[in-house]
């Protein structure tokens, strides 16, 4: 059985995914892909028939929109199409049968990797999948993805996605593949504790200079503290706003990528602020994309005032 995976390139819960592909599947081929070029890559991909090929095509951590979702709906492609996504903003998309959007679980907030961990335990289990080993580390992903290591105080999750800061992608995937082949529980190896104590006193350090670098403004009837980050977005988020308790939310704004939104007050949800501007995601995390044109705007502002070129 061939088997094909579009996954979310941007994190762990969409990296996770091909850790377990691989330890499932021989025959397995994978895409990892930003948000917004799912679309185009699957519309390509089935414009050049190259699903063909595959027996079974997933995407897990992302979805495709409406209109996409509506192509597919009308294709024989649908009948070995699986889309397991948990974010809430696509759940209208359940009504299309190759579509599974689940938020949460008896009260347990689902992840990208959780629900095809699942899926795989239902449909294609081994023996690998089965042991304590694999099942943290999925937990590990899920707790880091849903934010809720924080309540549980589940430090190890925090940790495993700066393992995958450190190590990259591609070394990320061949590492924790063949550490689940050979071991039965999950343990970070001295190399990792190492990595990991570096990158605890590299992010207290960030998120401490950030501190002085909020600017609070009134957006859309919200208090709102802005910064300008690249890294530890999350963790800088939750930090800024438990620093600064009168602001409703946090927005990072990262130039080279798209704006982030964190909250920690239950009467606020940062993924309505987030559609206000294009954007969206979870109550208490979101993001939008950068408007188009922002980055030529900002060279022209900054290298445009004494010269004739602009
Ligand atoms: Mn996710």
């Amino acid at each position: 059985m061939k088997i094909f995976l579009m996954s979310h390139i941007a994190d762990l819960d969409g990296i996770a995914p091909v850790i377990l592909s691989k330890l499932v599947f021989k025959d397995f081929d994978y895409k990892l892909l930003d948000i917004k070029e799912v679309d185009d890559f699957i519309n390509e991909s089935l414009d050049n028939d190259f699903f063909n090929d595959y027996d079974k095509v997933f995407m897990t951590d992302l979805c495709v929109s409406e209109k996409t979702a509506q192509r597919i709906d009308s294709l024989e492609f649908k009948k070995k199409f699986k889309v397991l996504d948990h974010h809430i903003s696509n759940i209208g998309l359940n009504k299309y049968s190759f579509i599974e959007v689940v938020d949460e679980t008896n009260g347990i907030k689902e992840s990208g990797t959780s629900l095809y961990y699942k899926y795989l335990l239902e449909h294609h289990a081994t023996q690998i999948l089965g042991r304590e080993s694999v099942s943290y580390m999925v937990s590990l992903v899920r707790l880091n993805d849903t934010w809720e290591w924080k309540k549980y105080n589940c430090i190890e999750a925090r940790d495993l996605s700066a393992i995958l800061s450190y190590y990259g992608i591609d070394r990320f995937i061949s590492n924790y593949v063949d550490f689940l082949i050979t071991h039965e529980n999950f343990e970070f190896t001295s190399l990792e504790k190492s990595l990991i104590e570096i990158d605890h006193k590299r992010m207290n350090d960030y998120i401490e200079e950030k501190k002085n670098e909020v600017i609070i403004k009134d957006i859309k009837g919200y208090k709102v503290g802005i910064v300008f980050a690249e890294n530890y977005r999350s963790e800088l988020g939750n930090k800024l706003a438990e620093y600064y308790p009168e602001v409703d939310l946090i927005a990072i704004i990262n130039l080279g990528r798209s704006i982030s939104y964190r909250c920690i007050k239950d009467d606020v949800n940062v993924s309505n602020f987030a559609s206000f501007f294009g954007g969206k995601g979870h109550q208490k995390a979101a993001g939008s994309p950068l408007p188009i044109g922002l980055q030529e705007s900002v060279i022209k502002y900054i290298f445009g005032r004494d010269n004739n070129e602009y």
